[in-house]
């Protein structure tokens, strides 16, 4: 399987690695990106000889920075109505066999929303996690308002959300956001063993356990999903948010002027 911003890695352990290879914009996700994870999730879904799915950044600053604020920038009510990530993070979530995020550096926004989509988030010692989406004029409208509070209850969703905070690996494993965090060098190899750990189960009840969790956990509800979706479509057409994600390309741009781009 070849994509234009994914690489899908089968191995020969019962298990396939999808990597974003977006690195120079610190894996940000653009459209082109979710149509690639999407066909992706499809393809490896039937295939039964795929067993569990571990997820990772290339590069060494990021897992997924965000939705790609180039592309945000012009979304318009249309565009949120279409629930472009939210469906993709639906698919995700519903997965067949158990996914691992292996984050590596930054988390953030739509990036985190999809990490909150796996069942699993490892971290290392320089990952930073975070929904910063209302400091853009925008809210995080992919399943962060249920995915986050499922996973930190809901006073910690809050505040993450509302200040739109950075949070350190150390504290994003204290209020339960990562499952654990290990030295940067060794965060795949702790990802692929409890991979293995896992493979070793029976796969039936694997699979059978996940509808249970996904069940009983704080899954996104179509309506819910829809109306984060109708929520993000009025903040799309806002100069609020017109004017925030301009300041952020025009960042990058003086950084090209000055020549250190
Ligand atoms: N989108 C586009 N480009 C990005 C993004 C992004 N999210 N993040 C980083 N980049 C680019 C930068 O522009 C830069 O490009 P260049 O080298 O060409 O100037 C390159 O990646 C490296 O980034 P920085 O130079 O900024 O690196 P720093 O180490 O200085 O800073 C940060 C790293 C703090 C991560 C900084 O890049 C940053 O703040 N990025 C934006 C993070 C963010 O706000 N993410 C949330 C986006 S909103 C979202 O995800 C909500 C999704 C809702 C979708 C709804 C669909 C319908």
């Amino acid at each position: 399987m070849s994509y234009e911003t994914i690489e899908v890695r089968s191995t020969d352990e019962g298990w396939a690695e999808v990597v974003f290879n977006r690195p120079d914009v610190l894996n940000a996700l653009n459209l082109q990106m979710v149509k690639d994870l999407s066909a992706a999730l499809e393809a490896l879904a039937g295939d039964a000889s795929v067993r569990g799915l571990i997820f990772h950044g290339a590069g060494d600053k990021a897992f997924v920075a965000g939705a790609d604020i180039s592309e945000l920038v012009e979304r318009k009510v249309d565009d949120a109505l279409m629930a472009i990530n939210a469906g993709l993070f639906q698919k995700l979530e519903d997965f067949p066999r158990p996914t691992i995020a292996a984050i590596r550096g930054y988390c953030l926004g739509g990036g985190s929303e999809l990490a909150l989509a796996c069942d699993l988030r490892y971290g290392s010692d320089d990952t930073v996690m975070g929904q910063p989406e209302v400091k853009l004029g925008i809210i995080p409208g992919a399943g962060a308002p249920h995915r986050l509070t499922g996973v930190v209850g809901t006073g910690m969703a809050r505040e993450l959300i509302f200040t739109g905070r950075l949070v350190k690996a150390e504290e994003c494993a204290r209020i339960g956001l990562l499952n654990r965090v290990v030295a940067v060098e060794s965060l795949l190899d702790e990802a692929r063993n409890t991979m293995r750990a896992i493979l070793k189960n029976s796969d039936l009840a694997v699979r059978l356990a996940k509808v249970a969790l996904n069940a009983a956990s704080n899954s996104v509800d179509r309506r819910h999903m829809m109306l984060e979706c109708i929520s993000q479509g009025i903040t799309f057409e806002s100069e609020d948010k017109r004017e925030r994600m301009t300041r952020f390309l025009e960042r990058k741009k003086a950084k090209e002027e000055r020549g250190d781009g």
